[in-house]
């Protein structure tokens, strides 16, 4: 086992794998910008290391630095958390060559995945079911429309360097295609490195639906269920849950084998998700993430397994802790994503917090970095906290969530809590009756 391991975020994520370090015995090592030496992460690190100023190309995405600051405090492993470096082929492939392990898959699946277009064709050859559409890169309009008149309208065209919804264009007929088809690779060559687009049937009612995996280096691979992440306003994610409201058992175990088994192929590593669209019945798989996610705790709650801690263990060499027919799922789990916004117009509403108490109780979970007199800096992600609900069902989940919700008070900013009050009693959120459009509209309707 590592004894000292290097964590390359910030937040809660990074208080997050610090307690997984605390409990298996491993010293940890914080990096901070100047924005977050007050920070929490830093506080409950046992040292700390200061990469860079404000901005976090200068610090958190500092590869440089980091790699030094792993060096100089002897850190024999590093984990990325998500977001920033966490899917970054060419940082996992530089620790590795310092000798130091990258606590995550290896850069040729993070690569591999990274590229839509790739982890699609991947997906297709390993039985896993993927939305219709072009076979590879639609390299000129004549291609965009043959394939089009092919699946049928409408079809959705996407970046292949995307992910996160920049860059695609929806046409309903074909008299939309070539614009749609103009925007989409003009949207992905400013965003992205490169303006290669492919084509999709486009599902207009989906949920969002991902699958929880864990593999390690003795090819076991198992899936932890799934999380139901449909309830998301402009691509970002504000409630989450797991089992999804939509499937049952047969259906889970159906797509988790096959879904382990085509990982178990490739000899993926590390955790995983695998997302899909599940839309009528069917499941078409879009992308996956080669990272921890940020609602990995739902999984955790339900599963009574500790996804770092595995991640962590696997990295080192050891086994996964249980097999397959030992995860068993109890109960329902919901965590509303709390951020420092407006919730009504979600602009940022960065600054102090004056006063802070959290819910608790039983199947109540706060991950946050937040604590009373804190500064929230106006560089990072809004997101401040995430509140973690389980109970026997979903019904005891909702009552206890909204009662949680009740006790949370963060004052001095705005936070979206009092939206999350909102969409706790919401009749089509409490019946599980939404997809992937239902909250845009909620939110819009302001009721
Ligand atoms: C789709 C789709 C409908 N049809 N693909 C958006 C983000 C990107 N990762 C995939 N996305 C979508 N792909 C087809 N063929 C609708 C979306 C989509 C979406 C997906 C998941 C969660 C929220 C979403 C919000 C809008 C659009």
């Amino acid at each position: 086992m590592f004894e000292k391991v290097l964590i390359a975020n910030r937040g809660e994520i990074a208080l997050r794998i610090n307690r997984a370090c605390r409990e298996l015995g491993i010293a940890t090592v914080a990096v901070h910008s100047t924005a977050d030496a007050d920070a929490m992460h830093v506080r409950l690190a046992d040292e700390s290391v200061c990469i860079g100023p404000p901005p976090a190309r200068e610090s958190y995405l500092n590869i440089p630095s980091i790699l030094s600051a792993a060096i100089i405090t002897g850190a024999d492993a590093i984990h990325p958390g998500y977001g920033f470096l966490s899917e970054n082929a060419d940082f996992a492939a530089m620790v590795e060559e310092h000798g130091i392990t990258f606590i995550g898959p290896s850069p040729d699946h993070i690569r591999m995945m990274g590229d839509k277009i790739a982890a699609k064709k991947a997906a297709v050859g390993l039985g896993i079911p993927v939305v219709p559409g072009s076979d590879g890169p639609v390299s000129d309009l004549a291609a965009a429309e043959q394939v089009a008149e092919s699946i049928g309208y409408p079809v959705l065209i996407k970046a292949a360097g995307g992910g996160g919804g920049k860059g695609m264009k929806v046409a309903h007929d074909r008299a939309q295609l070539g614009e749609a088809y103009r925007l989409a690779r003009g949207e992905a060559g400013a965003n992205f490195s490169s303006d290669v687009v492919y084509l999709e049937k486009y599902l207009g009612h989906p949920r969002h639906i991902e699958f929880q995996i864990l593999a390690d280096s003795h090819g076991n691979v198992i899936h932890l269920g799934e999380r139901d992440c449909s309830l998301q306003r402009f691509h970002q994610k504000l409630v989450e849950e797991s089992p999804s409201p939509a499937l049952n058992a047969d259906q889970r175990a159906a797509l988790g084998a096959t879904v382990c088994n085509g990982l178990k192929k490739i000899g993926y590593r590390n955790a995983g998700t695998l997302e899909f669209l599940y839309e009528d019945g069917e499941f078409y798989f879009i992308e996956m993430n080669t990272r921890l996610q940020v609602e990995h705790p739902v999984t955790e709650m339900v599963c009574g397994l500790d996804i770092v801690r595995e991640q962590i263990r696997i990295a080192s060499g050891a086994p996964i802790s249980i097999q397959q027919d030992q995860v068993r799922m109890n109960g329902h789990a919901i965590e509303c994503r709390i951020t420092a916004e407006n919730p009504e117009t979600f602009r940022p509403s960065p600054g102090r917090i004056t006063e802070y108490h959290t819910p608790g109780g039983l199947g109540v979970r706060v991950d946050s970095a937040l604590y009373s007199g804190y500064r929230i800096p106006s560089q990072y992600d809004s997101m401040v906290a995430k509140l973690i609900v389980h109970g026997q069902t979903r019904n005891e989940c909702l009552m206890r969530l909204r009662r949680a919700l009740d006790e949370y008070v963060i004052g001095g900013i705005e936070t979206t809590l009092p939206l999350h009050r909102k969409i706790a009693q919401a009749p089509q959120f409490v019946d599980g009756a939404y997809d992937i459009h239902w909250l845009e509209r909620f939110v819009g309707l302001k009721t």
